[in-house]
């Protein structure tokens, strides 16, 4: 294996970054070797073969894991049971792996020539009958059956979402429309699921762990860039639904008043959205000069706004490179000692902004208006 796998990993990489899925196969008992499969991304096992394989420890430890297929005995009861005996076979498989997905449903092998068509119709129409998801709220992966049975003594995991850590339900949803850029029906997903959940844990829970996921994903050339404008289009209409219950009442008097933006270059603007919304909702009044403002863009609208704190973002490495003209422009205006400044962004590091003569530092939304709120508590 030592050997072997680590080849089988580059032609698995070569096979994700075409954007296509790697299905392995091999008969017999292949336990120990499952995980090592898993881990250089093989992302199907088939065929499961019966006299090897107990699809149910299989579904259990690996279906969040990884898609399963076959199984479904070419002797017992394909070739030598009749079509009820098949029918059963069929529907315990179902309710084992279907649960979640991940399945694909189908022999362990072919369909030999010694199996009776009958057989063969039944497991078909089987699988029709018992592999349907119509009507049934269905979860991305297979975790809910893959932690249903905890075997005696044994602990009850939770069931989460292998790539997010999100339970089934309308968190884990909504990080699956987003991860998969399907815009028109995040609207819906996240009013229902505003019913159970506030605002920001929908943010926080489950919509910036689908664009960071996309986002890795597209580090890693599984994803290319229209993935990303699609996700982030997504996740922009799900903002736009929920930055006004963030932004709360607004019958009260400002905290402070901030000018925000992003940097010269720099188009990435759901971050930015995001602080602006958790700054409104927090009591402050927040002054959007959008995406791409030049040091005299910040410099006129700070002039026109009289702000208490001026806020940069930034994403990309090459724009950050903007930030001490940016304070440079703020000096030669004579502005420099009557606003705060607070940077943030992906890429942002506290030293960074200490290094380039900003004020303060955000990590995220929730930061940047704790962060602001002490630092004008202290001016
Ligand atoms: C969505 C996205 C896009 C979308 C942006 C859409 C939009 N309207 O924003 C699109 C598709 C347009 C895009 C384009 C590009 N992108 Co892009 N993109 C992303 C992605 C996946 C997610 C960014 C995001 O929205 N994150 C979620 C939000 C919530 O997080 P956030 O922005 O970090 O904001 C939080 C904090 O940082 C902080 N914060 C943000 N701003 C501020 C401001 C203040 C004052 C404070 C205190 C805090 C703060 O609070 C926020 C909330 O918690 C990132 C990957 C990543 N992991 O970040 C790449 C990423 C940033 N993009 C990248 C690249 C390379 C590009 C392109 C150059 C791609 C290309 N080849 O054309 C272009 C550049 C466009 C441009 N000139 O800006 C790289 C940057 C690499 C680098 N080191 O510079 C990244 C890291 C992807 C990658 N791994 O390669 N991108």
């Amino acid at each position: 294996a030592e050997h072997h796998f680590p080849r089988l990993a580059r032609i698995n990489a070569a096979w994700h970054a075409k954007g296509i899925q790697v299905l392995f196969h091999s008969d017999g008992k292949i336990d120990d070797i499952l995980p090592w499969l898993i881990d250089i991304g093989v992302d199907c096992i088939q065929p499961m073969d019966p006299y090897g394989v107990d699809y149910r420890d299989y579904k259990k430890k690996y279906g969040n894991r990884v898609c399963l297929a076959g199984n479904i005995d070419i002797e017992w009861p394909l070739a030598h049971g009749t079509p009820e005996d098949v029918e059963k076979d069929v529907k315990e498989h179902m309710s084992v792996l279907k649960p979640g997905g991940g399945y694909v449903a189908c022999s362990s092998h072919s369909i030999v020539n010694y199996i009776p068509n009958e057989n063969h119709m039944a497991m078909i129409n089987a699988i029709h009958k018992y592999g349907s998801y119509a009507g049934e709220q269905w979860a991305f992966t297979g975790t809910e059956a893959a932690v249903s049975g905890p075997e005696p003594g044994e602990e009850k995991q939770e069931a989460v979402d292998y790539r997010s850590g999100i339970s089934p339900g309308f968190l884990l949803e909504i990080f699956d429309v987003i991860y998969r850029g399907e815009r028109g029906i995040i609207k819906g997903l996240v009013e229902k699921a505003m019913e159970q959940h506030d605002p920001l844990e929908i943010i926080n829970g489950s919509m910036t762990p689908a664009i960071k996921s996309v986002g890795d994903r597209f580090s890693t050339g599984e994803l290319f860039l229209p993935d990303l404008i699609l996700a982030s289009q997504t996740m922009q209409e799900a903002m736009d639904i929920l930055a006004p219950r963030l932004e709360g009442n607004k019958d009260f008097k400002p905290r402070g008043k901030i000018v925000l933006g992003t940097v010269k270059g720099d188009l990435h603007d759901i971050g930015k959205n995001m602080v602006k919304a958790l700054l409104k909702g927090n009591g402050f009044e927040v002054i959007d000069l959008g995406i791409d403002n030049s040091p005299e863009k910040f410099v006129s609208a700070i002039k026109e706004h009289n702000p208490d704190v001026v806020g940069y973002s930034g994403l990309l490495t090459t724009t950050l490179g903007e930030i001490p003209a940016q304070i440079e422009a703020l000096e030669k205006a004579g502005l420099r000692e009557k606003v705060l400044t607070i940077v943030g962004g992906a890429p942002v590091t506290k030293d960074f902004a200490e290094r380039n003569g900003v004020d303060l530092f955000g990590k995220d939304a929730n930061e940047a208006v704790k962060v602001i709120e002490k630092a004008l508590k202290e001016k």
